[in-house]
């Protein structure tokens, strides 16, 4: 049966945005056209080595002072441990980070997600990278990277993370993305690091590969009354929250919540999974302790322990990610989860992720979101997502693929 609840896929601005993307690589890109990224002119170039596009150079040549910005800017270092700081980071990003195509809703990471995101093992307090107006002192811009070991092919790879891009609305259009990417990129060398790994709905030279999102209504009612979906056709309200409905509690016996002494157990299980893929992070044992433990309202992590022999056997992870409902008389906040990294060998992946699905609808979530990465693809469908009409690029900054890759080689997720 047709998913009758499948985020307007029809409509005239998904359809002229998809014209738009096909036109893309004839566009010119001013500021990518200068970068170490795969262009679009090479796409099928064989003879194009994979691997770095230009080398790491000698740290005494990397340029010790920060960008110019426009004289009424000037560059400031976030401190994420500081409320305040943390509160300007959240604001800008409250007011003026992603949009849906049709401006509807706006991504609202919490204080906590952020402190989270930004602080992993090993992160760089000078990579969480500010711009504020000089005379008010308001923040008016921000970019931010983290560490991460990222594997492509055989090869792991010490790469900065760069995530939660934003401009204030007022201040679009006018050149400082470009600015501010340099002087991540500068920040980033600075450590010695060369390589970048980075996510984008729009279309930039040159993703890696493109992957779908896909929604799970878990409170169907909320969501066709906010907009972010439509009733289907021949389907009336009852029969949809009965379409939807899940029980009430999880089925798979030695289903759990992960706790700190599963972390070496769960690394394993993860390891191994994660490298069959062509490119995948590669996490270790306090790696997956930070990512991984569950934190309240930040990131949810479950597994299954076998009633018997006590083996960890699956793993399953989602990220809570709200958004603002922009405009709407009746609700200000729709309640996502996103799938993270699940992993089965015992349990049927389906059976697991409905479990994920049982946990997110007790925790109060509105919908719960995965992308087509990893092995997703086996249950997106029987599970009841809808395909969404929102595209997210993966992109390597300094690396070059021979070829692009399916999202089902994919072993990475980026917040
Ligand atoms: S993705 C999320 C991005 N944020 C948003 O979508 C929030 C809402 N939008 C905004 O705040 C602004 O529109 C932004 C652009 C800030 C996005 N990634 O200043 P401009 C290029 C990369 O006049 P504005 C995330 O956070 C654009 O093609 N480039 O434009 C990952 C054009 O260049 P070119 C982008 O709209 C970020 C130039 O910027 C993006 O005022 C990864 C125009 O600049 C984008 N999402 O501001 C960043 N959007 O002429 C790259 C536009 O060449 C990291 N542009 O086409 C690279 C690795 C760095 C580290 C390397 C270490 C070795």
């Amino acid at each position: 049966e047709a998913n009758p609840l499948v985020k307007d896929d029809t409509s005239l601005e998904t359809i002229v945005r998809r014209f738009q993307d096909s036109m893309s690589e004839s566009k010119t890109h001013k500021f990518w056209e200068t970068q170490p990224v795969g262009q679009f002119k090479d796409i099928g170039d064989t003879s194009l080595p994979e691997g770095p596009i230009e080398p790491a150079t000698p740290l005494s040549e990397v340029k010790q002072e920060p960008y110019n910005l426009p004289s009424v800017y000037e560059w400031t270092t976030c401190d994420m441990n500081s409320d305040d700081m943390c509160s300007e980071v959240y604001n800008l990003l409250k007011n003026n980070y992603v949009e849906d195509d049709e401006n509807m809703f706006r991504f609202n990471y919490s204080k906590e997600f952020l402190r989270w995101a930004l602080r992993p093992p090993g992160y760089y307090q000078s990579w969480h990278i500010g711009v504020r107006a000089k005379t008010s002192k308001k923040l008016v811009a921000f970019i931010s990277g983290v560490p991460a070991r990222i594997r492509v092919r055989d090869e792991v790879v010490k790469m900065a993370e760069i995530n939660f891009l934003c401009v204030h609305k007022k201040l679009r259009s006018k050149r400082l993305a470009p600015v501010m990417i340099k002087e991540v990129t500068r920040r980033v060398h600075l450590e010695n690091i060369w390589q970048a790994a980075y996510t984008a709905g729009v279309i930039l030279p040159t993703p890696i590969t493109t992957c779908q999102y896909w929604h799970r209504s878990l409170n169907p009612k909320k969501l066709i009354d906010v907009g972010f979906s439509r009733l289907g056709a021949r389907m009336t309200m009852s029969r949809t929250i009965k379409l939807y409905k899940l029980p009430d509690a999880p089925i798979t016996p030695g289903f759990r919540k992960m706790e700190p002494r599963d972390v070496p157990a769960v690394t394993r299980l993860l390891r191994n999974y994660l490298s069959q893929f062509g490119v995948a992070t590669d996490f270790d044992e306090n790696d997956v302790e930070h990512w991984l433990l569950p934190r309240e309202d930040v990131v949810d992590s479950y597994l299954v322990e076998s009633p018997e022999t006590h083996d960890v056997t699956d793993f399953c992870s989602f990220y809570t990610l709200p958004s603002t409902i922009l405009g709407n008389p009746n609700y200000t906040t729709l309640k996502a989860a996103y799938s993270y990294y699940n992993v089965a060998t015992q349990t049927s992946f389906l059976q697991l992720m409905n479990d994920a699905l049982i946990v997110s609808k007790q925790k109060g979530f509105d919908v719960f979101n995965a992308l087509d990465v990893m092995h997703n693809e086996s249950f997106l469908k029987e599970l009841k997502f809808g395909p969404g009409d929102g595209q997210l690029h993966y992109y390597l900054y300094n690396y070059r693929l021979k070829s692009a890759l399916k999202p089902a080689e994919l072993g990475l997720v980026l917040l």
